[in-house]
């Protein structure tokens, strides 16, 4: 590392607050945004590291702690396909940021490169953005001061969604290539998701205008820019797009407030009219909850789960039409909190697995599909279309209209998805397809099946990582015993279910509960919580 002189200088700068341990979880490094300068300045070492490891190719940094509070932040690395961060440098990454001292950096950082043979004198290259959070760019100048120890070369794009971010990395590594994923820019990512749009639903068939809240984020500046691309195709009335209001950021509103507490967000309430449509992103806009009100004012969520079946459903009559069934497999990976309900609906029309939280297990899983698609029951989801499946769209030769036709909407959804990770915005324009060509209006959209009631619930223990899971996270092995009682329980509710995992990315242990009615589910988990605490 002799040929990085400043490095030792500018890791003083920023000194490791002792006594905190960091790890690299589920959503990469997130916390109290005050406690993550040091953090901020390693991860820009690592991600300049990765990019010589991977011969230059352009490593992607977020700053965003999505749709938690606006005092935390948090940051990620997006890997050259636009993908998360391979599971293995997640390890590397926690070392780093726990190291005391830059002496203690600097030789963790030696053992590293040593391990990995990275040739340190190979190019680096990383494009970084951040969301709204007002902690943002001083965590950015810290990651600045990171990339520039090792002299990457850097490009800043800005305040931007998570999704975007991850497009970027892939539009950057593909461009010029077979596998060009777009034009790198904003603007190209708006284009494409546009050009598809405006394929898929045709003048006619314009939906009515829908109502998007904006968690009071980026997505408030990117719904709007975009906007300008839609035309007249689908208006956008954005709400809650009050970026510098101190507070404001996720505040009871959002996709998670619209999932964590089922119910409309407050400052929407007289603004979205019954049988109209709306929804919520989370703070750097990866996901998605659709909702509407019904004739009597009376709110219905429009999950994940439900963004899944009707998605999943669509594509299959797709597959078939286009004549395409044996050569396209289509199948759903969920979650053990997908609603009993969606998994049953789901199953009945095409495979469906069940795999451990967390976008990397989902987005694997879903890979092994020719048409993957996947939702956690929170929004956060997309549609994965396998090289296979692609090269198959691009050459098969369809022999009637009817199969021209849905062959030409494969292709299109396969523009219009960002197949690097959930994105609202991109989802959206998914779902507004889907609505259009079935005609559906939310609550024909809801009737798909009937929501099984559920409650889910947070429980502070003195030490998370005494829960140990198998299946997928549906059955506890520690501590001893307790899933026996689990089980107990659950049987003496008709239609119960109940799984306890400890949280990735909060200090706590959730437990989720379903049940045949509403009371019986809160039932079911408060008493499941009470064995666990
Ligand atoms: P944890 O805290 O591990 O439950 C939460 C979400 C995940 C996923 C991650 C990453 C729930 C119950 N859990 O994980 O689905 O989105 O955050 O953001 O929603
Ligand atoms: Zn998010």
């Amino acid at each position: 590392l002799d040929a990085f002189p400043n490095l030792p200088a500018l890791c003083n700068k920023h000194p490791k607050p002792p006594q905190i341990r960091f790890q690299y979880g589920t959503a990469g490094f997130r916390t109290i945004a005050t406690v993550l300068d040091s953090v901020l300045f390693r991860v820009g070492v690592l991600a300049a590291l990765r990019s010589k490891r991977l011969e230059g190719r352009t490593i992607g940094v977020m700053v965003t702690a999505s749709h938690n509070p606006e005092q935390d932040n948090g940051v990620k690395l997006v890997d050259p396909r636009g993908e998360m961060l391979d599971a293995s440098w997640e390890t590397h990454a926690t070392v780093l940021s726990n190291a005391g001292t830059t002496d203690e950096f600097v030789l963790e950082l030696e053992k590293l490169v040593d391990r990995m043979g990275i040739d340190l004198s190979r190019p680096a290259r990383v494009v970084y953005g951040r969301d709204t959070r007002p902690s943002g760019p001083s965590l950015v100048s810290a990651l600045e001061d990171g990339l520039a120890a090792l002299g990457a070369e850097v490009r800043d794009a800005g305040i931007t969604t998570t999704p975007i971010l991850h497009y970027l990395v892939r539009a950057i590594n593909t461009l010029g290539t077979e596998e060009s994923y777009g034009e790198d820019s904003e603007q190209g990512y708006y284009q494409k998701l546009s050009a598809a749009y405006n394929k898929l639903v045709s003048p006619r068939q314009t939906p009515p205008p829908l109502l998007v809240d904006c968690a009071n984020g980026v997505g408030a500046i990117i719904a709007e820019r975009f906007a300008g691309y839609l035309g007249d195709r689908l208006t956008l009335v954005l709400e809650n797009t009050a970026i510098d209001t101190a507070g404001a950021l996720n505040n009871a509103c959002g996709a998670d407030f619209v999932k964590t507490s089922q119910k409309l967000p407050p400052s929407l309430v007289g603004r979205l009219q019954p049988g109209q449509r709306g929804c919520s992103f989370d703070g750097d806009a990866d996901r998605l909850m659709y909702f509407y009100l019904d004739e009597r004012s009376q709110f219905h969520m429009l999950d994940g789960d439900k963004i899944a079946a009707l998605v999943a459903a669509f594509i299959v009559d797709l597959v078939k039409t286009a004549g395409l069934e044996s050569q396209i497999k289509v199948g759903v990976v969920q979650t053990a909190y997908a609603n009993g309900a969606s998994t049953k609906y789901l199953s009945e029309r095409l495979p469906v697995r069940c795999v451990s939280t967390g976008v990397k297990h989902l987005h694997h899983a879903a890979e092994n599909f020719n048409v993957g698609v996947y939702f956690e029951a929170n929004g956060h989801g997309t549609v994965l279309f396998s090289p296979a499946a692609q090269e198959t769209l691009a050459t098969y030769e369809p022999s009637t209209p009817a199969q021209s036709t849905a062959l030409e909407h494969l292709r299109n959804l396969n523009l219009l998805i960002n197949q690097t990770v959930g994105d609202a915005l991109s989802d959206m324009l998914l779902v507004e397809v889907v609505l259009a060509h079935k005609t559906y209006d939310g609550s024909d959209w809801d009737s798909l099946y009937i929501d099984l009631p559920n409650r889910l619930v947070k429980v502070v223990v003195p030490d998370r990582n005494q829960f140990k899971t198998e299946d997928a996270e549906r059955q506890l092995v520690s501590p001893p015993g307790l899933q026996a009682k689990i089980n107990d329980l659950v049987r003496r509710y008709e239609g119960g279910r109940s799984f306890v995992r400890p949280s990735g990315t909060e200090d706590v242990v959730r437990v989720y509960a379903e049940a045949g009615n509403k009371s019986n589910a809160d039932e079911l988990a408060f008493r499941v919580a009470g064995l666990v605490y």
